[in-house]
């Protein structure tokens, strides 16, 4: 499985990783890393540790969170997205605002990633003008509001129905289904009962046979489940990585990249991609 994004090939055969890039100052972990130069060393930092993408987002979206300002948000990312991309670097924007995928594409963006999942007007002209991937997240509400009731029939067809139609939008604009990534949305309008039973059932989610992608790095559920404060949720997000990676999750969101890369490198050792195991999850 290959993943296009503008002038790079991902070669997904095993699992990589993507390490996000806060230039907020109102993360729920690592917050504050707003200056460029700062920025960059920590962007290296991840290359380095073996992170494939950087993923570089100017406006949070945790839960409570306040949008940005458009130019705020430009201000932050664009010059980062340049350097880095000058470097050979493949670098997403995590964004939700169309004009910023637009700028970050031109200063040299290979991927958008989307927690609205390209349904803004113009988002999915834009990126379909362009040669990047796209990752699709689901999310159920508002980020401001989401985490307040969050309800679903099923929450495991709703997400993977979800992501099919957006996909099938994505490839209706022109968006061919090599660059195309899904997301089921850790943690986005969902209990822990419904972050559990994604992970649980993420095979189904893999079937749809688009690349998988998932956060659960330090994420609230991770400590409902540990009782962890945020800083304390390593050992926590590594396991939680594995149990997707079994499932059939090609593409780890996560800020602790050495660690990931570690976890991964010594499971795939063991039980090398594409097994016959891996391969029975992704088809159930
Ligand atoms: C996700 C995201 C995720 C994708 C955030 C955090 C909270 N984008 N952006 N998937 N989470 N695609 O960074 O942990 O799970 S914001």
């Amino acid at each position: 499985m290959i993943l296009k994004a503008g002038p790079h090939e991902i070669d997904l055969a095993a699992p990589c990783v993507k390490g996000f890039l806060n230039v907020t100052p109102d993360s729920f972990y690592d917050g504050g890393r707003v200056g460029h130069e700062a920025a960059l060393a920590h962007a290296r930092r991840m290359i380095a540790d073996g992170a494939r993408i950087i993923d570089v987002g100017g406006e949070s979206t945790r839960p409570e969170s306040e949008p940005v300002d458009e130019a705020e948000e430009l201000r932050r990312v664009v010059p980062i997205i340049e350097t880095l991309a000058r470097d050979g670097v493949c670098v997403s924007v995590d964004t939700m605002k169309p004009a910023v995928m637009r700028a970050a594409l031109d200063a040299g963006a290979a991927m958008v990633n989307d927690v609205r999942a390209l349904q803004a007007p113009g988002a999915i002209e834009i990126v379909a003008a362009s040669a990047a991937a796209v990752c699709l997240m689901h999310m159920q509400g508002e980020p401001a509001t989401m985490q307040r009731a969050p309800a679903y029939a099923n929450v495991v067809a709703e997400v993977r129905a979800f992501l099919a139609r957006r996909a099938q939008a994505c490839i209706d604009a022109g968006i061919a289904a090599d660059r195309i990534v899904v997301d089921p949305g850790f943690g986005f309008g969902k209990t822990l009962a419904h972050n559990l039973a994604l992970l649980r059932d993420l095979g189904e989610i893999a079937g749809l046979r688009y690349p998988l992608l998932v956060g659960l790095s330090r994420k609230g559920m991770l400590g409902a489940i540990t009782g962890r404060h945020v800083g304390d949720r390593l050992a926590g997000s590594v396991a939680a990585v594995l149990a997707a990676a079994v499932r059939g999750a090609r593409i780890l969101r996560v800020h602790d990249v050495a660690a990931t890369v570690d976890a991964l490198a010594v499971w795939n050792a063991v039980d090398p991609w594409p097994s016959q195991r891996r391969e029975r999850w992704i088809d159930q």
